[in-house]
Parts: structure tokens; C-alpha cells; sequence
């Protein structure tokens, strides 16, 4: 009578194998949940950047004026973070000269019928900037930089701003 032996346990070999299996699967789930993660706020400050571009829509259709009190066909600066009273987006923008050209009046302001958006804060915990003369692509090698034009602007993932301009932004030109 053959008595076949029991495999009780595991070697040490077949220990480290599977320690080290396990290694490689959680560093490849890591390395897909940091790239699922980053494509999620990605995404996320795509979409705030439309509503935050069709906020900027309402606020010309109602007072003819840009976040920064310019009128709408002479955009110029100043810059503005889009979460400042002036901008106009949030609250009611107050009577005064933002500078440039700039001014809003009691007149503009009258035709006011915001808050515009709610989200002012990317992913990366940065404001959404507005910039009348954003150059798309400004720094960044390999590609060509794009004509400059106002726009709405997420610093992206590494947070340099405002006018760090780089690679990683991300924006919506208004024209
Ligand atoms: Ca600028
Ligand atoms: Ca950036």
C-alpha cells in the first residue's frame, strides 16, 4: 500500500514567490490608481473650466463686462483669481477703476444677476484664474504656443501660478 505524502504548508521558496507576486500586483494597482486619480481631476477641472467659461458668458450678457471690469470688445488686464468680488462671478462687483481701462459701473453692475458658478477651487486646491491675455502652451517644449486670447485658467497639478504658465495647465480660451 502506497501512502502518498501530505504537503503540509508552504517551502520558503514558495514563500518568496508569492511575496514577491504580491509586490509586483500592489505596486501595478498603485501605479493605476495614481493614473486613474490624476485622469479624475483632470476631468474634473475640465469640466469646472466650461462651467466657469459659460459663468463668464452670463456675467457679458448681463453687464458687458469681463471678470475684470473690461469692456467686453477691449479685454485687457488686470488678471484676476474668478472667486474675487471683482470678478464679478461670485458676488456683485463693487463700483470702481480695476486699472487698464478697466471700471465697473453702476450701470454694469445693475444688469448683475449672479453667483454665476460655484466651484473656484481646482483639484489641485488652486483658484481658477482669469486671464485676458493667456498664451496657450506658453513654455513648454515640443509644441507650439498658442495665439494669446482670454481665458480661464487651472494652474494643473503642479500648482505654479499665476503667469508660471506651463505644460500642465489647463484653460478655455473665451474666443
Ligand atoms: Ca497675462
Ligand atoms: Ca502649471
Amino acid at each position: 500500500m502506497h501512502v502518498r505524502a501530505t504537503k503540509k504548508g508552504f517551502t520558503l521558496v514558495e514563500l518568496l514567490v508569492v511575496i514577491s507576486i504580491i509586490g509586483v500586483l500592489s505596486t501595478l494597482a498603485i501605479v493605476a490608481f495614481t493614473r486613474a486619480r490624476a485622469a479624475a481631476r483632470e476631468a474634473k477641472a475640465k469640466g469646472d473650466i466650461k462651467q466657469m467659461a459659460l459663468a463668464v458668458g452670463l456675467l457679458f450678457a448681463d453687464t458687458g463686462k469681463w471678470p475684470n471690469g473690461c469692456p467686453v470688445e477691449s479685454v485687457a488686464n488686470p488678471e484676476t483669481y474668478l472667486d474675487t468680488q471683482q470678478a464679478g462671478i461670485r458676488q456683485a462687483p463693487a463700483v470702481g477703476d480695476q486699472g487698464g481701462g478697466c471700471t465697473w459701473t453702476a450701470s454694469d453692475i445693475s444688469g448683475w444677476a449672479g453667483p454665476y458658478a460655484k466651484t473656484f477651487v481646482d483639484p489641485w486646491g488652486s483658484k481658477y484664474y482669469f486671464d485676458p491675455d493667456y498664451v496657450p502652451l506658453q513654455n513648454c517644449s515640443g509644441q507650439t504656443a498658442g495665439d494669446q486670447a482670454p481665458a480661464i485658467v487651472s494652474f494643473g497639478p503642479n500648482k505654479a501660478g499665476p503667469n508660471v504658465y506651463d505644460c500642465d495647465d489647463l484653460w478655455y480660451v473665451m474666443r
